[in-house]
């Protein structure tokens, strides 16, 4: 058995552990325990969506102090597709990432990619944004391409609506995405039975309910009533107004199991990490630090930065003199303003080490502050430098 985790069948509890809590507010410092490693929570995960965190190699992955990347099922199964990847001998092999793997589910990606989308009871047809080809993701399906990629941690396919969809359609996609969870997990228990526990992937559920706190809260106690590994908050980050965001999270964070992970789909900005962290999130991902990083936007304590700009032409010290990764230990802000100005690739791959090395600080200083019983205090001072900049 991996250290720290004893035999308590499908309910995830014993894969999490949580050794300090904030007092202040509701953070909790914990470890994750996967087949493959821990995880130290809070913890945010770089997106690889096919199969690369976009510029970067593993071990520079790696380097940023990222302890798990997220991949997507449905960019991966429509591109390589699964006879490469069971050729290979799965996504990790593959991407040449031995620590742990979460999967998203496809059911975001079909919302926000995919054309002529029919959703039914039985799952979701669609046409594939490369190259045109009708395809169809189901519930059962969905597990079965993650069993096989080799994830380590699963998503349920889920129904997710624009923030702008009718009362009913919000309702309907609820409702659909419980009994979606329920099927998934049926396919899930089939097709890990048999591996021990150390070895066994988890799944989580995902929590929807579209923009209305008591739907919200029916949901989270729903997903909490079935034995998933962790709980998800979707559905949010869709176009809506930032308070909306934190009225959601506000309903739902309170109503979430305390002894299972919580992971917050698709939020990354630093200060919305700092807020979520207060109400007691787990784990977050987010295509904000890598593709923030390809358009030149940086991060730094005093908010983002656009480096082509002509305040840096002359700047001969680093982007952020208080960073310690790779990028800003080696060059100018200088010479990245003069790499994006060329748009020479080296410039793309500098930005985005510096980007998510940047949250995986705040996400240690935070898991620090938590054990330290210094959360409230550091959340204020990063809050009010860097967002003294964009006030
Ligand atoms: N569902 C899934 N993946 C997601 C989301 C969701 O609602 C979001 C919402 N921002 C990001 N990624 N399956
Ligand atoms: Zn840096």
């Amino acid at each position: 058995l991996i250290e720290g985790i004893d035999e308590q069948g499908m309910n995830g509890k014993g894969r999490f552990r949580i050794i300090a809590r904030d007092m202040a507010t509701m953070a909790r410092r914990g470890v994750l325990h996967t087949r493959r490693g821990p995880v130290q929570t809070p913890a945010f995960m770089p997106v690889g969506t096919q199969a690369t965190v976009k510029s970067l190699t593993p071990e520079e992955v790696r380097a940023t102090g990222s302890e798990i990347v997220l991949a997507n099922t449905y960019h991966l199964f429509l591109r390589p597709g699964l006879e490469v990847l069971e050729t290979v001998g799965g996504l990790h092999a593959f991407m040449g990432w031995d620590g742990p793997i979460l999967t998203d589910s496809g059911g975001f990606q079909v919302y926000s990619l995919a054309q002529l989308r029919d959703v039914t009871e039985r799952g979701v047809r669609f046409r594939s944004h490369i190259d045109g080809s009708l395809r169809e993701l189901t519930p059962e399906i969905v597990i079965e391409l993650q069993m096989l990629f080799g994830s380590d941690v699963l998503m349920p396919l889920d129904d997710v609506v624009g923030f702008s969809e009718s009362d009913e359609r919000q309702q309907e996609a609820m409702a659909r995405t419980h009994r979606w969870l329920q099927r998934s997990l049926h396919r899930f228990q089939e097709l890990t039975a048999a591996f021990a526990e150390e070895k066994r992937p988890l799944l989580f559920g995902i929590v929807q309910g579209g923009f209305d706190p008591s739907r919200r809260v029916e949901s989270a106690h729903f997903v909490a009533s079935l034995p998933v590994d962790g709980l998800a908050i979707g559905g949010l980050s869709v176009g809506e107004p930032k308070d909306l965001l934190y009225a959601m999270l506000d309903a739902t964070a309170g109503e979430l199991p305390d002894d299972r992970p919580r992971y917050l789909m698709g939020v990354g900005a630093p200060d919305d990490l700092w807020r979520a962290v207060a109400y007691g999130i787990d784990l977050f991902d987010c295509v904000l630090p890598t593709r923030l990083a390809r358009h030149g936007a940086l991060f730094t304590p005093t908010g983002r930065v656009d480096i082509t700009g002509a305040r840096f032409r002359l700047h001969t010290s680093p982007v952020d003199e208080t960073c310690d990764c790779y990028t800003c230990r080696r060059f100018s802000a200088a010479y990245l303003h003069h790499l994006f100005r060329a748009r020479e690739l080296l410039g793309y791959r500098l930005a985005t080490i510096h980007n998510v090395r940047f949250l995986q600080r705040q996400m240690e200083t935070m898991r620090r502050a938590i054990e330290e019983g210094t959360f409230a205090a550091h959340m204020e001072r990063f809050l009010s430098s860097y967002e003294a900049s964009t006030a």
